[in-house]
This record gives structure tokens, sequence and C-alpha cells, in this order.
């Protein structure tokens, strides 16, 4: 949301954080039975599983945070776009995760949309993509592991913000071009083109993009194959906010698929820097731009496939569209400031309003006939909500139960942590007519958007080790091989030990450790860090990490294990000895001694010697 707030907006704005200021507590509810079911309604006991994971995207920490609904507890964080030295992701220039995302531009990133794979309308467990808006990338997990499997950069595109699956087949996810520029790489800004890139939903490679005048938002797709649609709200393709306001109405950009693939077939398209570029000038009907007021924002189809609804943002209104005839059929007010639309499967819209901090509730049927009591209800929310995601509202099929308003200002929720508060989230059951917002927890910055999974869903999905690869290293068939100074250490681990637990290199070589856990039980997780090296990674059960690193200087190296996995995980450690370059070095991976040094005398006064 940090691209939404514009000029025309800073005067309210002002006012509406003065407001929230003053009155800045929640004020304690009445009645203490409510609170009592309250805390009923998100109690899950010790041992008990959540209903549901929530996959809130990490902003400007790179990542995906998963949480479980409706306990608000955090599960896990899964890194993305940034290293995380702790879980041994991307932190060591010597790892392929280091170079995998390395390769695809900078070691930072921004997550905005986590998007679901689906089958014949349903969430089907496989993966979960999310955007870089920073530096145009698009990631996969697997969530089978709940790791990264892909990283790729999206070629001709700045600004990669909405991301959806084209449905129903999840074949392409597509992703828009939120920041203009000339594809040839002038600074000429009559020449600014924006696109929407539609890439592989596997391998993530981009098959092709549409290229047009403006810009493209938010993202969402029909139900049905035809079309997918963005909103634009640089239809004036301005380079100042000031030129970006300047029209009353702004667009929802509708492309039709299966004529943008039979362009290609047919070639009628550029290449540009390897892809093919399809112009909606040189194909009739490709694009279609329908009118809606003004710097629309959120851009959400229905769970039938009727309706694309686009959230107005300057405007107090949503704009209701036909999904098929791409006509406006109504434009209902539904207060200021409204951002993006989720839905119960009952026929009613949730709209985040960002200035009134408020989730409303409305009938989508009711509006459209002109019933004037389509607002079904409202909640407020603390303060200034971007997305709000009710389960599994992207599916054809919402199960009415949760929401989650995903807030920008947390104010005085929680105890105050420096002049920079806690992000914040807050848990809102909509089973009946009437929201009720039950919970609140904090994050780390900064989630925009969010998926509920349910359990049963990955219930038989999630592994419990690694299939080990073909280049795990076997237990007894550990070894050091040796080519210049090169040194390939082949080591496993298990409880609680590493094999070998010493060897010796030279200073400066260059050493690559090949380390495969072989338990093979869920959680026994195993690290490796070595002392003043900067290395650190973690091995799962049944998984092989690869790492190298320069040995350094002369000297007497531990490494140890950093998963607290047994008893004996202090012990759990082993020694590089970088030898002098004259002193001859043993591939022996044979267990030293047991008591190799001299034993400390318990009953004296320890003394250290440095002859
Ligand atoms: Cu509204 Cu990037 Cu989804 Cu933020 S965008 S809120
Ligand atoms: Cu292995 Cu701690
Ligand atoms: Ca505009």
């Amino acid at each position: 949301m940090n691209n939404i707030l514009t000029l025309t907006f800073a005067a309210v704005l002002a006012l509406t954080f003065t407001a929230c200021d003053s009155g800045s507590r929640p004020q304690p509810q009445k009645g203490g039975a409510r609170q009592v079911s309250d805390a009923e309604r998100v109690y899950v006991a010790p041992g008990k599983l959540d209903d549901y994971y929530a996959f809130l995207s990490g902003g400007q920490s790179g990542s995906v945070f998963v949480y479980g609904i409706p306990s608000c507890r955090f599960l896990k964080e899964i890194p993305i776009f940034e290293p995380r030295a702790g879980l041994g992701y991307a932190n060591n220039p010597g790892s392929e995760s280091y170079r995998r995302l390395h390769e695809t531009g900078p070691m930072w990133g921004d997550t905005h949309h986590p998007v679901l794979s689906q089958t014949e309308g349903r969430y089907d467990g496989r993966w979960l993509w999310i955007n870089d808006k920073a530096n145009g990338r698009v990631a996969r997990i697997d969530l089978r592991t709940f790791e990264t499997a892909v990283i790729k950069r999206v070629p001709n595109i700045q600004g990669a913000h909405g991301l959806a699956a084209c449905l129903p087949s999840c074949k392409y996810v597509f992703v828009n071009g939120e920041l203009e520029h000339d594809l040839a790489d002038s600074t000429d800004a009559t020449k600014y083109h924006s696109l929407i890139a539609f890439l592989d939903g596997e391998s993530l490679e981009t098959r092709f993009e549409v290229a047009f005048v403006g810009n493209a938002d938010i993202a969402s797709s029909g139900k049905d194959g035809r079309y997918v649609f963005s909103t634009m709200y640089n239809s004036e393709n301005a380079v100042t906010s000031e030129g970006m306001i300047e029209r009353d109405r702004d667009a929802v950009v509708a492309i039709d698929v299966p004529l943008a693939e039979k362009a290609l077939a047919d070639g009628k398209f550029t290449r540009v820097k390897g892809v093919p570029v399809i112009k909606p000038e040189d194909v009739p009907g490709l694009l279609t731009l329908i009118p809606v007021p003004k710097n629309p924002h959120g851009c959400n189809v229905t769970p039938d496939g009727k309706y694309v609804l686009a959230s107005g943002k300057l405007s107090p209104t949503v704009t209701i569209i036909d999904a098929h005839t791409l006509k406006v059929v109504a434009e209902p007010e539904v207060g200021l400031g409204p951002l993006h639309t989720t839905f119960d499967g009952r026929g009613n819209a949730y709209t985040s309003l960002f200035i009134d901090s408020q989730i409303v509730k409305w009938n989508i049927e009711k509006a459209i006939k002109g019933d004037p009591t389509y607002i079904v209800d409202r909640v407020d929310v603390h303060y200034n909500v971007g997305h709000t995601k009710a389960a599994g509202a992207d599916s054809s099929y919402p199960s009415g139960d949760w929401l989650i308003s995903l807030n920008k200002l947390s104010k005085g929720m929680y105890l105050p942590v420096g002049p920079a508060m806690p992000e914040s989230q807050e848990l809102i059951d909509i089973s009946g007519e009437k929201m009720h917002l039950v919970a609140a927890f904090a994050s780390l910055p900064e989630p925009h958007d969010a998926v509920f999974m349910p359990r049963q869903t990955l219930a038989d999905k999630v592994v419990q080790t690694y299939e080990p690869a073909p280049a795990a290293v076997k237990l007894g068939e550990e070894k050091i091989v040796r080519n210049g100074n090169k040194v390939d250490v082949y080591m496993t681990c298990i409880r609680s030990k590493f094999v070998p637990e010493q060897f010796e290199v030279h200073p400066n070589d260059e050493v690559t450790i090949h380390l495969t856990n072989v338990e093979t039980i869920r959680d026994m997780t195993h690290g490796f860090a070595l002392s003043d090296h900067g290395i650190n990674i973690a091995v799962d059960p049944g998984q092989t990490q690869v790492v190298s690193f320069n040995a350094g200087p002369r000297g007497t190296y531990w490494y140890y294990c950093t998963w607290f996995c047994s008893a004996l995980h202090l012990e759990m450690r082993g020694r590089m000895l970088v030898k002098a370059p004259n002193e001859p070095l043993s591939d022996s991976i044979a267990p030293p001694p047991p008591t190799q040094a001299k034993a400390q005398d318990t009953d004296k006064k320890a003394s250290v010697s440095y002859e």
C-alpha cells in the first residue's frame, strides 16, 4: 500500500491520523461475557491444531509469514527474497540458495500478493506464488516443504505488483507492471509502457507479455479461462502524482487470454529481451479498457465468476463490472478509501476502507438492483486497513467463517516498543449477519495480503522428511576429496554427531561442505555453523545442503550444530584444522581419539598455557 497515498488524500489523512491519535486506545468492551466467548472462539488448546494456515505476505521483509487461524499463532517464516541467516537461507555466498537469489537480482524483495494454486475452483495444496514488487520477480513456494522452490526475474517489467493465477487451470500466473518505462530502455517518458506478463505456473518462465500505455496495479482472474483483469490507476501515463490523478476515470483492464494465445501462435508479437510482447493495437479485442473512477486499487472477481469489483480508492465507490460482457452494472458507495474486497460465498462483499478504518459488508445483488439496504454492516478496525481477505475467497468456494484485516497502523493496540509500532492484523468472525472482531495479533513488517488454506487440504501433502537427493551423502560413505586447493568434505549428521568430526585443510583452501542430514524422522533438523567464518546452514531430515567458503588463516575452527536436537546437542561439533602450508594433511574421516587433548584436572584451578 506504500504506493497509494496521493496528494488528494493528504488533508483527509492528516485529519484521520490526528483523530485516531487523540483517542488512541480502543476502549475495553463492556460486558465481560462477550469477551470470554470471543476468547473461546480463538482458543486452540495446547496440542490442538488450528483450522487454517494463513499465509501473509511479508512486504519489505521479503518473505511469507505463516500463522495459525483462529489462534493467531505464528508458525513459520518462509524466506524468499531476503537472506535469513538463522534459517540458513541465502546467507552464505557459497550456497545454492544464495546463488539462486543473487542471479535473479538484489538480495532483498518486497512481497505483496500470495496466491494459492487451484484445481476445479478449490485450493489444491500444491503451490503458493508471490511477487517481488521491488525487483520484478515472482517466486513459487512448494507447499510440501513450505520452502521456496523457484525464483524468476520477469523480463521487461518494473514494479511487479498485482499477481494472480489464470483460472481455472493455473497454467499461467500473471503479474502486473505497475511502474511504466520504455521497453527499449530510453528515459523518454513519451515512450513509456507498462505490461502484464504471463508466466508458466510451474517454471515461472515468461511465456508472453501484453504491453500498453498506462499501468497495471492489482490483478484478478475470471473463473472461466477467458478474461483476466487488472486495475489501472495511471491511465494518464503521468510521471507525477498530480498527473496521475488528473482524470476522473481510469480503468479496469480486461485481457482476453485465448486471443493472446492465438496472437502468439500467429506470430503477432515482437520479441523484447527474448520474450514475445503483444501489442493490443495489433490484436483487436485483446485488451479492453473499462472506465472506472478514480485511481482504482483492488480488483476482485466474485467467487461465482459473475462480476469483477474495482475498489475506488479516491472514489468512495466500488465499481461492479459484468465479468463476461465487461459492462459496468453498478457503482455503489461503500465509504472512504475503498482498497480491497473479499467474499463470504453468500453473496456478500467485504471492502476495506482505508480512511474510514473500517470493513464494510455489503450485498452485491442488492447493490446491483439499487436496493438502498445493500450495506449490511460495518466494523471498526485499528487502524487504516489495506487488504482484507476472507477464508477461501480467492477460490470458487469461500468458507464464510473468518476474515482477516491487514492494518497499516496499530497505534495504541500493543505495548509500545519504540517510535515504530508493530504491524497489526485483526481477525473478524463473519459467520453471522453482523461481523464480530475477536482478536488482534502483531507481525513483522509488513503484510499486505493474506490467503487462508484449510488445514485438511495440506494434511496429507506436507512431507515429514526430504527424499534423499541423488547427491546425498550416505552414512558410512563420508569422505574428503582434494583437488589442488579445493577440498570437498562429504559429511553426514545424525543425533548427535557430525561425520567426520574433523577435517584438515591449508590456509585459504576453498572448502565445500556437502552435508546430509540422515535422520529419518520429522523435526530433527541439524545446523552447521562454522566459527568466525559467517557460515550457518540448516539441514532438515533427509536433506543435503552444500556450502563453500575460504578456509582462512591457520588455526582450529570448531563447527557446531545450531538446532537444539538432543541432550548431546552441545557436544555435536567438530573441528576444521587449518594447518601450516608445509604440514601434511590427513584425509582420514576416522574419529580422532576420544580424549586427544590433555584432560582438565577438575580439582585444580584452571590454568592456561600460551607456550
Ligand atoms: Cu493494496 Cu501492494 Cu496489495 Cu498493499 S497493495 S495494501
Ligand atoms: Cu544437531 Cu543440535
Ligand atoms: Ca488516474
